[in-house]
């Protein structure tokens, strides 16, 4: 794609502001394609956003993130709120789409005028996965979302970033088979703001709710403690209390800078990353790949290391400059 006029850029933006969805689809799209209107775009969203309530959604396969945040987003929009939704799927590429529809259809709220949902996965590549998401939650923030979730499977490590990247995580967890202990071990622990242990009509939900309060109390060093909320959120049973419990973090987060210093290590780790990704798209010219090239041989044959052919292509850069 070529790069778009500025008039053109703007002309989305305006749209985009109003809340207009083709211009937030065609906006997440570019961003999701890396396309080069992607950082231009960005750059003029930036200062519309940082309104909305971001709130990250992980946990095990099946727990159910999906119908916890259909009905999360039911229950805001009843409140006249505007919720976008993003869904990552960061596992296998061989799931496909139609698996990842699957796995996000939100029937209740789908048709809404005031939602917005859209899924994202990993294509083969997990890399720039979590830094896409982020970026789409800005649109749907620049979008004037009220709250957006963004909903990822797993444990693994673009699923805690996604919800690094978010001002509260909701961590949903059921009864059965040991997967609160589990998930705890994989690092769940550290992530979670508010436990929603789910499928709370099942046999020993109360077992795994102690269970949980007892690795937590393991941990003193935390000074907001995590609730453990049971939920049923295929009967619409806890939504409410869930809410009270991510109302209560906004508020402990704000009266103590906490959403400050959070959204500063995020917005400081992007600055970081732009740095990286820039510089290194300036610093592969023709020339310095082919010199790369011609001397790989000799790094193969351990006549000269690998450290001296950085230095020697870091020492060309330099004197460009
Ligand atoms: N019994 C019971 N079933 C539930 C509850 N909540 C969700 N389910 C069911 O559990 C299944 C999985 O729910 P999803 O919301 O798709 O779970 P998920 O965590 O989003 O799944 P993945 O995205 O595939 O990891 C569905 O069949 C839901 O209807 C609950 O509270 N109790
Ligand atoms: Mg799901």
């Amino acid at each position: 794609m070529k790069q778009v006029a500025e008039e053109t850029l703007n002309g989305l933006v305006k749209k985009l502001v109003e809340g207009d969805r083709r211009s937030i689809a065609r906006c997440i799209s570019l961003v999701e394609n890396d396309s080069i209107n992607a950082d231009p775009l960005l750059r003029q969203l930036f200062p519309k956003t940082g309104k909305a309530y971001r709130i990250g959604i992980t946990g095990p396969l099946g727990s159910g993130k999906s119908t916890l945040t259909n009905k999360l987003t039911a229950y805001y929009l009843g409140k006249g709120m505007k919720v976008g939704i993003i869904a990552v799927d960061p596992t296998s590429p061989f799931t496909g789409g139609a698996v990842l529809g699957d796995r996000i259809r939100m029937a209740d709220v789908e048709m809404n005028q005031n939602v917005f949902i859209r899924s994202m996965a990993s294509r083969g590549s997990l890399g720039g996965l979590s830094k896409k998401a982020r970026e789409a939650a800005d649109v749907l923030d620049a979008a004037d979302k009220d709250i957006i979730f963004l909903e990822t499977v797993g444990v693994g490590q673009s699923e805690i970033d996604i919800v690094r990247a978010s001002d509260a995580t909701i961590v949903v967890l059921v009864p059965e088979s040991g997967d609160s202990i589990q998930a705890m071990k994989a690092g769940l622990m550290e992530i979670a703001d508010v436990f929603a242990l789910n499928k709370s009509d099942r046999s020993g939900a109360d077992q795994a709710v102690a269970a949980i309060d007892s690795i937590l109390n393991l941990r003193s060093d935390k000074s907001w403690r995590p609730p453990v909320v049971k939920t049923i959120a295929s009967r619409n049973t806890g939504i409410e209390e869930v809410d009270e419990k991510l109302t209560e973090f906004k508020s402990f987060m704000s009266a103590n800078d906490g959403f400050q210093k959070r959204r500063m290590e995020s917005l400081a780790e992007r600055v970081d990353q732009l740095i990286t990704k820039k510089l290194y798209r300036e610093f592969w010219t023709e020339e310095r790949r082919s010199f790369f090239k011609k001397n790989l041989d000799a790094v193969t044959d351990y006549r000269t290391s690998p450290y001296d052919l950085a230095d020697r292509l870091i020492g060309h850069f330099k004197e460009e400059k």
